[in-house]
């Protein structure tokens, strides 16, 4: 028997940069996100007989054997909480999009494993603590326990549920992939390097706070108008410690930028096209169902023959699910 997990990667609106505590992976700054319905990682666990008198475990993501070591701190933790006999625990995941791109695979990954091992381990942790267990993976991957739209607090262990994926129907993500080379810099490097060098880093900490709350008013109110403009603070703000750290981190490529103009020219145009990236050269764009023809319109015409972008269109995704086979 095997466990099967499915979890779908969640993209933040309000951007997690910087950790208040390394060791326990607790975030410095809090952050709200969306699950990406159209983008899956599907995660098969099997037990077998130990090879020693403690547990281990082996993981490969898209057939590549990992590093156990990158495991450690989450296995250590999910061992915590078991009283079986010595097994070696067997994890083969996939992705159906870039891994390791900036389209936020460690968080459906490390949220997909929480649920096989919390299944597969008879773990009995509800969905808080499988978001805390998710935490010491990755800590964007407490967000995609949940589906919908979720908040994930400073300084907190879990994140939670603010609303179901069917509280904003008519929400899209348009993600533009301009690259699918993996990211040079890992996001735990590139945002302790914010931490760690950036002047501007206490200003980020403190102005994020006045983002989340923007953020989470607007999103209740399903108001775009209200809610873009905060997107677009964060996610500059977040880049501006990094163009700003010692060594500089710079994720983006020319395409980027290219795309970011042609979603400010939407906006001057009347169509709420709210571009948001993360730790990697890709651009994702908020807008509406009604606007998305609109917005993959001015994608066609503003990129170059060159260009061998990946577009797609995602709604709000729901939360983690598990099954065994
Ligand atoms: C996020 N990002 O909130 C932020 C915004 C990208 C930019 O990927 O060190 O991979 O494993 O906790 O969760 C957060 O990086 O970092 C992240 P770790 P993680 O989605």
């Amino acid at each position: 028997m095997s466990i099967v997990a499915v979890a779908h990667p969640n993209l933040a609106l309000v951007k997690y940069w910087g950790k208040a505590d390394t060791g326990l992976n607790l975030p410095a700054s809090g952050s709200i996100g969306i699950s990406l319905g159209a983008f899956s990682t599907t995660t098969r666990l099997r037990l077998e007989a130990a090879n020693s008198g403690s547990s281990t475990w082996e993981v490969s993501i898209n057939g590549r054997t990992q590093d156990p070591e990158r495991f450690r701190d989450f296995f250590d933790e999910a061992l915590k909480g078991y009283s079986g006999e010595p097994r070696h625990i067997v994890v083969a995941s996939e992705n159906d999009f870039p891994t390791a791109a900036g389209l936020a695979s460690s968080a459906s990954g490390f949220a997909a494993l929480a649920g096989a091992v919390n299944r597969g381990l008879n773990l009995n942790l509800n969905d808080s603590d499988i978001s805390a267990l998710a935490r010491r993976g990755s800590g964007s991957a407490t967000r995609s326990v949940s589906g919908g739209f979720v908040a994930y607090p400073e300084k907190a262990a879990s994140a939670r549920q603010l609303h179901r994926e069917n509280h904003w129907p008519e929400l899209r993500c348009v993600i533009v992939q301009v690259s699918s080379g993996k990211k040079a810099v890992s996001s735990r490097k590139a945002m302790e390097a914010s931490r760690t060098t950036s002047p501007y880093y206490p200003a980020w900490i403190e102005d994020s706070r006045k983002l989340v709350d923007q953020a989470r008013d607007a999103i209740a109110d399903r108001d775009l108008d209200a809610l873009g403009p905060v997107i677009r603070r964060s996610y500059l703000r977040m880049f501006s410690t990094m163009f700003s750290a010692d060594d500089p981190v710079m994720f983006w490529q020319e395409a980027s930028i290219r795309v970011m103009n042609i979603a400010a020219e939407l906006r001057k145009n009347g169509i709420a096209a709210w571009e948001t990236m993360d730790a990697g050269p890709q651009v994702k764009i908020i807008t509406l169902e009604t606007q998305v023809e609109a917005v993959l319109t001015a994608l066609e015409a503003g990129r170059s023959g060159a260009d061998d972008w990946v577009i797609s269109v995602s709604g709000i995704g729901s939360g983690l699910k598990v099954r065994e086979e």
